[in-house]
């Protein structure tokens, strides 16, 4: 069984404001991810889950060309910031407190893995509907915001996978890769195949058919097996429903629904494992009535209202 503990420590929020790892959709016009963080604070997110202001990470200006020395875009500038998001994430688990990085896009993981490389062995919950496995070679858009799971796994510019002090920043056999509706086919290369065999993998439909609790549960107990008592999680908001959740930089059909997301978060945070996570992806500026921001926030205060509550 999983464990179940009452959550109990003090959140803190933290910005990361980057659209780094994306490409332009349109030419000159710089993708709205890193408008997140104000769009759900504007919603009084802090107020609403009781958190405390854990600061921001203020990201590079953001180019239009992709990075000639890395093959990524951003790429030097990547690799800098997340330097920079590490040392703020640093000084929230100094103070005790629980990192809820507001990003910006996926490429916030980051300096998420760095910090956490600082603190000791962890483990990473990777809930996606892509499993950003994209490499320089295979992503046609050059953006780390497809590759951000190779790239934390040791697989990529080094500029962008030797961050740390140790390579990779995660074993990817201490990887739960969850809600992928994107499939394997979508990230070639044995170098990333090898990556995924070693991970636990339950892409949305085992997620339905085993049950979240039951998949949770395994994953976890694998973890534990390894000596992984704590991780991260990384909720890329686009393994929600496109009905609900449109305002993301690489629709698909079909994903989550609200409930199904928000149970997972209430026993996840339950589990006592989360040293700390982060929410990806959500763009206001494709969010015109602000129905998917309004969910984005329902859903997580409800699901740590939840967590505090669980006895
Ligand atoms: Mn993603």
């Amino acid at each position: 069984m999983i464990r179940r503990t009452r959550f109990s420590q003090t959140i803190a929020v933290v910005d990361a404001p980057s659209s780094l790892g994306l490409s332009p959709i349109d030419a000159g016009h710089q993708p709205g991810a890193w408008r997140m963080p104000a769009s759900l604070r504007a919603r009084n997110l802090l107020e609403r889950i009781d958190a405390v202001d854990g600061g921001c990470a203020h990201p590079p200006a953001y180019e239009f060309v992709v990075d000639p020395v890395v093959g990524v875009r951003n790429g030097q500038a990547l690799a800098s910031y997340s330097r920079e998001l590490a040392e703020l994430l640093l000084q929230v688990f100094d103070a005790d407190q629980f990192p809820l990085i507001l990003g910006g896009d996926c490429a916030v993981l980051l300096g998420s893995a760095l910090a956490l490389q600082r603190r000791g062995h962890h483990g990473l919950v990777f809930v996606d509907g892509h499993q950003d496995l994209l490499t320089t070679e295979s992503s046609p858009r050059k953006g780390a915001a497809g590759m951000d799971l190779a790239l934390v796994c040791g697989v990529g510019p080094q500029a962008l996978t030797d961050l740390g002090d140790v390579v990779p920043l995660f074993d990817p056999v201490d990887v739960l890769l969850l809600g992928d509706r994107s499939g394997d086919d979508e990230y070639p290369g044995a170098d990333v195949q090898l990556l995924r065999s070693a991970m636990f993998v339950a892409g949305l439909s085992q997620w339905r058919e085993e049950g979240i609790a039951n998949v949770l549960e395994q994953g976890l107990a694998k973890l534990h097996e390894r000596g992984v008592e704590r991780g991260w999680l990384h909720l890329d908001l686009d393994v929600l429903d496109d009905d609900i959740m449109p305002a993301v930089d690489s629709r698909q059909p079909g994903g989550l629904k609200a409930h199904e997301l928000q149970d997972f978060l209430t026993v996840l945070l339950g589990s006592g494992f989360l040293s700390g996570m982060q929410l990806t992806i959500y763009d206001p500026e494709k969010d015109p009535t602000g129905a998917a921001g309004d969910l984005i926030v329902d859903v997580v205060e409800s699901a740590f209202q939840a967590a505090r509550t669980t006895r």
